[in-house]
């Protein structure tokens, strides 16, 4: 028997539901259960599994990845084209994967709490789906990770998923190249232990080692090269577990055109981007300062752990410059509308805090005083409203809030509102508030989380459910 064949043999098809009887989940979506539709050929096979990384010269990290490499593959789909993707699961754990920023049914989305399947070790599993809407979207594992630090976001399961929009639109740039940061060689560490000093009670947190933008640490990969004049379209995305990034490339600025894939109402030129956990942000850069570059971190420490890549134009050479940024405000509102938003049908009031687990052990997080699985249902919501949530981040940390299954449009941050930034993650700082808009117009379970790992893991996350 080859591999091939046992895989077939022992897959489950998910094409509109259909692992969704074999894992015996009828019973609680039976509106999504349909008769067995069976993919008839496969489009992309990603295979989760070993690999190991040489992040620099001597540096090798052993993780799990998709087809060997860091990050996957990059997948272009079509919008509404109707795609096949088998994946193979050899991470040696139960695991599964998420397309994150798309609408698909829940059972498909890639969330155990939504009822999407968990594939077994040595098993596969077909996601059969039309992507949409159209944009920079990303793909990743969701399984729980817990305290190990080898698994799930943790690890080099993430890859970007591009839908290109159904009527083709090249966009004007030269060039086009995607970076994903990730931060590597993650260890549990009480801050109060590193710091020397409080917070007392604080739990533990992860803090990284080795850190890539890209596929290898500052001044280890091949340098991005460049030409005087042209215009380059950088996708960028931060596919950390755990750390929000600001980034700067000297001598250059971003214009942001969109934000987790979505085209931003009023594209503006920014010196620093700041990306937390599983956001994008598609930017064009003008290059017309010629020299060689350093493109990462605006945090030393980031960039000494290697968060950072080489930007080299044309007939230049020496040393790679950095200068860090005069201007590092970051405001998601300069990108959208002066306008008010649409007025919601319903406003939810959500409260985000933390339970400190105190010297050695493990933060909790609760939503409106509880934590998952006790946060069940969240709120229901009728299809076709409007629904605002209204967010106070009532914790010393930074939250990025994802929602799954939808778009939700910026509302109001601090207390400036705005309107027309449509995005799928919303970095909340430290002490913060902001209110997010969404229409429910994506029936099915729709998990609502910190993609902070640790976070979700312990509690930030919660169902939005349909009547
Ligand atoms: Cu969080």
């Amino acid at each position: 028997m080859t591999a091939n064949e046992f895989h077939l043999n022992r897959r489950s098809l998910l094409a509109k539901g259909g692992a969704a009887a074999a894992f015996g989940l009828a019973g609680v979506y039976p509106g999504l259960i349909c008769a067995q539709d069976r993919a008839t050929s496969i489009d992309h096979t990603i295979r989760i599994g070993p690999v190991s990384l040489e992040l620099a010269p001597g540096k090798i990290v052993k993780a799990t990845g998709y087809n060997g490499t860091v990050p996957g593959p990059v997948l272009r789909l079509r919008e509404g084209k109707p795609v096949a993707i088998n994946v193979i699961n050899d991470a040696g754990y139960p695991d599964l994967v998420h397309w994150h920023g798309l609408y698909l049914p829940s059972i498909q989305d890639g969330a155990m709490e939504e009822g999407s399947p968990m594939i077994a070790p040595e098993q596969s599993l077909v996601y059969s789906f039309a992507p949409k809407p159209s944009g920079t979207r990303w793909y990743h594992s969701h399984a729980m990770a817990g305290t190990d630090l080898t698994r799930s976001t943790y690890s080099g399961e993430f890859g970007f998923l591009i839908v290109e929009p159904a009527a083709g639109d090249p966009g004007r740039y030269d060039r086009e190249v995607l970076l994903a940061a990730h931060l590597w060689e993650g260890e549990w560490v009480s801050m109060q232990d590193l710091h020397k000093g409080p917070p007392p009670d604080n739990g533990l947190e992860v803090v990284y080692h080795a850190a890539t933008f890209g596929d290898r640490m500052l001044g280890h990969g091949d340098p991005i090269r460049v030409k005087q004049g042209e215009r380059v379209l950088f996708r960028l995305l931060n596919a950390s577990a755990s750390m929000g990034t600001t980034l700067a490339l000297p001598g250059h600025r971003f214009t942001v055109i969109a934000l987790d894939g979505n085209p931003v109402p009023s594209p503006t030129a920014v010196d620093v981007l700041r990306l937390d956990v599983a956001e994008r942000a598609d930017v064009i850069v003008e290059m017309n300062n010629p020299g060689v570059w350093v493109f990462g971190s605006t945090d030393d420490m980031d960039r000494e752990m290697g968060l950072g890549v080489i930007v080299e134009y044309e007939n230049r050479g020496g040393e790679p410059q950095w200068a860090a940024p005069q201007n590092a405000h970051w405001d998601y509102t300069i990108f959208g509308k002066s306008g008010l938003a649409a007025a919601p049908d319903e406003t939810i009031q959500l409260k985000f805090e933390k339970v400190p687990g105190g010297r050695g052990g493990y933060n909790r997080w609760t939503i409106n005083g509880k934590s998952w699985p006790d946060t069940n249902p969240l709120f229901t919501v009728q299809q076709g409203k409007r629904y605002r949530l209204v967010m106070d981040n009532h914790s010393g940390d930074e939250h990025p809030v994802h929602m799954h299954r939808h778009t939700f449009e910026i509302t109001k941050v601090g207390d400036k509102p705005t309107s027309g930034v449509m995005k799928d993650t919303i970095s909340m700082p430290r002490y913060s508030t902001a209110e997010i808009d969404f229409v429910a117009d994506d029936p099915g379970p729709t998990f609502f989380h910190c993609h902070h790992q640790d976070h979700m893991d312990e509690g930030f996350a919660a169902l939005i459910t349909y009547t």
